[in-house]
């Protein structure tokens, strides 16, 4: 399964001598790790620390027993030292380390031994650079403590979705039709892989649950366990999607009311039986009143009611339940402007700030309607400050090219979690994720992986995933920065001819696939108009008339929804005075936005210079021959690389040329037809 962990990552750790000291089953995890790549390379790993032999790299737990090698215990009390230095008395807690030089060896120090894996997979990024003798001591804290993936996998194949919801890589890594798919070699692979881009909880069913799903509660719990059991070694805790209306459909009671005391003592018995099964579980996830889930609204209570009862049954546990905020009314009248469904997060939480218990988790989409390739941050985020919050991505590219587009996403994010909603300056979206003294929520994504030989159907999309798990860690780094580290370990220079050329043409492809792939679909922020369903290519009216509510109001005079407080939907108004000002005028709001927060003619000048429609033009023809170039570029890599991933990628290349240019020739048709107004550089339009 070709990805970031290929064995010639580790090449540089088993050409060393390695010690591994300390206790616990993630220490386990890390001699496996070592004694893997010595066994590879011709590396030794000490089983007994009592031999006074040279050493090149000693991972250890701070509070392991003395070793009675001097060399090595005069390394640890340096590191010890330098720990010091760098931490300013902080300690490295339950998943940080240390990295430092000390005289000849390389130390990697940790509290405990979650801290040691990652600082394992650490060495291995680093590769040589971890043994420079210049290399100054380095300290490693997760910003955020809970960095989850949510698989959208149905246990029972759906009719309409399948296997996997909005799954582009084949089927589900832990269930086939109905039942576990039993690979519990593949499953320990993904934690594997997960670890070593700082993921550390995952979900395993769908948010949308239905019967097989929900019975992994109770009558399936062992399958559940199994999977637990599968990923602790990597650090990483296992939640579950439940319904809403478990007591109903599981429990046989009448009701799901959460002021019911049997519903009460339903949920409290059950989620005892599951710790008593798992007793690192994490929790639960529940998408409650949404798109035809069961919620607290049947019974006329409110979602805080609705979470704090999940949350009350989970509590003497330390479980989390994440309750998300993707709530509104799918059965809109495509008649009635006065809805919108990007106001209803906030309409339906914001008045609920205070009144979640303090182990619910509110999961909020970054954007206010749905994952769409350019969207505002949602003001939900800034809106609850007695909240835990979550901000929830898609790594899953359902709008986003579907895994047969390029398209990375670390700069999206990177905006998502840098935006300051309370003005420049202020805190950031990472930080209300962080939370104060990092009780936040976290950073969760719908996952991208299935069964598929390179684990996301398109390899590239890997980068994705592992940007995620990186931005989690610290959503400070920089997303091409990342993207480089994935790079080089996915393609590492021992196993490419050319590695130089790989890496910079994998950046000219990779770096800016994102805003390419904004440029060929729907213009500056309006968003969907995609194939109504399935959600792949273009179908500019596919959604217009439809009850799901996104709209983009095109008619001949000019495009876009009318947010503003003054005459729209007054969705603007929803945040913080510094942005709603912004946003409310088309003077002053983002021209990437514009057609999200305003309906203007397509004469409208924006900031660029450029008219809308002139804009519309050239973008979508500069789009599609960007991608023209990637594909020429990525031929030129033929014979450097894996010819399997060669041919995967060229051939969802070509597919990208083709749909990209599908997407082109609709949108500027279209446009061109509403507005009657020709493309000032002459260029054919259809
Ligand atoms: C939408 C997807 C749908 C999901 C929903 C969700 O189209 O399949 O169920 O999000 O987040 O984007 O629950």
């Amino acid at each position: 399964h070709p990805a970031w962990l290929p064995p010639e990552a580790f090449r540089a750790l088993g050409a060393r001598r390695v010690l591994v000291h300390g206790d616990g089953l993630l220490v386990d995890t890390v001699l496996d790790e070592v004694t893997r790549a010595c066994t590879r390379y011709g590396g030794r790993v000490w089983h007994s620390p009592s031999w006074d032999v040279e050493v090149d790299l000693v991972l250890t737990l701070r509070d392991a027993d003395e070793l009675p090698n001097s060399a090595v215990e005069a390394a640890r009390s340096a590191a010890e030292a330098a720990l010091v230095d760098v931490a300013d008395g902080a300690t490295l807690g339950d998943e940080g380390f240390l990295l430092a030089r000390a005289g000849e060896l390389t130390v990697v120090l940790a509290d405990a031994p979650a801290g040691l894996l990652y600082g394992l997979f650490h060495v291995v990024r680093l590769c040589a650079g971890a043994f420079d003798p210049a290399r100054p001591p380095e300290l490693h804290r997760p910003a955020l403590r809970r960095r989850m993936l949510n698989h959208w996998d149905n246990v029972a194949v759906h009719p309409v979705m399948g296997q996997v919801e909005r799954g582009y890589a084949g089927g589900s890594i832990f269930w086939a039709g109905g039942r576990p798919r039993g690979d519990l070699a593949r499953i320990r692979e993904y934690g594997r892989l997960l670890a070593a881009s700082g993921i550390n909880a995952i979900s395993v069913n769908n948010v949308n649950v239905g019967r097989a799903e929900a019975m992994l509660l109770t009558d399936r719990l062992g399958d559940v366990t199994e999977i637990a059991d599968v990923l602790r070694p990597y650090g990483i805790r296992v939640h579950l999607s439940v319904t809403f209306a478990a007591p109903v459909v599981l429990g046989g009671l009448t009701s799901a009311d959460p002021f019911d005391e049997d519903v009460r003592a339903w949920w409290a018995a059950t989620t005892r039986r599951v710790y008593e099964r798992i007793d690192d579980f994490g929790g639960y996830l529940v998408k409650a009143d949404s798109e035809g889930q069961p919620g607290p609204f049947t019974y006329g209570r409110d979602h805080a009611d609705g979470a704090n009862l999940l949350a009350e049954a989970l509590a003497p546990y330390g479980g989390v339940v994440h309750w998300r905020a993707f709530v509104y009314n799918h059965h809109q009248d495509w008649r009635d402007r006065s809805t919108d469904r990007a106001r209803a997060a906030y309409d339906h939480f914001a008045p609920l700030d205070g009144r979640f218990r303090t182990n619910v988790v509110l999961q909020v989409k970054f954007g206010p309607v749905d994952f769409q390739t350019r969207e505002p941050v949602s003001p939900v985020l800034a809106a609850m400050p007695a909240t835990r919050i979550a901000v929830e991505l898609q790594v899953t590219q359902e709008y986003t090219g579907q895994q047969r587009h390029v398209c990375h996403l670390g700069p999206c994010w990177s905006e998502v979690l840098r935006f300051a909603p309370w003005g420049p300056g202020g805190r950031t979206i990472a930080d209300v994720a962080t939370g104060e003294a990092g009780t936040g929520g976290g950073l969760v994504a719908v996952a991208n992986t299935g069964d598929d030989l390179f684990w996301t159907g398109h390899p590239l999309a890997q980068a994705n995933l592992y940007t995620f798990g990186r931005l989690a860690w610290d959503p400070r780094l920089d997303a091409t920065a990342v993207l480089d580290e994935w790079m080089t370990l996915t393609f590492p220079p021992s196993a490419t001819a050319e590695p130089e050329l790989v890496r910079r043409t994998l950046h000219e492809i990779m770096d800016d696939s994102w805003r390419t792939y904004e440029r060929y679909t729907a213009p500056l922020g309006v968003g969907f108009m995609v194939h109504p369903g399935d959600h792949y290519g273009p179908d500019v009216d596919g959604y217009e008339y439809s009850r799901w509510g996104t709209y983009h109001f095109a008619d001949r005079d000019g495009v876009g929804v009318d947010r503003s407080r003054a005459s729209g939907t007054g969705f603007a108004g929803q945040y913080p005075p510094y942005w709603a000002d912004v946003y409310e005028s088309p003077q002053t709001c983002p021209d990437e936005l514009l057609l999200f927060f305003h309906h203007v003619p397509y004469t409208h000048v924006l900031h660029s210079g450029s008219t809308v429609i002139q804009h519309i033009y050239d973008t979508h023809f500069a789009g599609v021959e960007e991608v023209a170039v990637m594909r020429r570029r990525w031929q030129t890599l033929n014979g450097m690389i894996d010819p399997t991933v060669y041919e995967r990628v060229a051939e969802r290349l070509d597919e990208q040329v083709r749909c990209a240019t599908e997407w082109r020739d609709q949108i500027n048709t279209y446009f061109f037809r509403k507005s009657g107004i020709p493309d000032a550089r002459g260029r054919r339009i259809h």
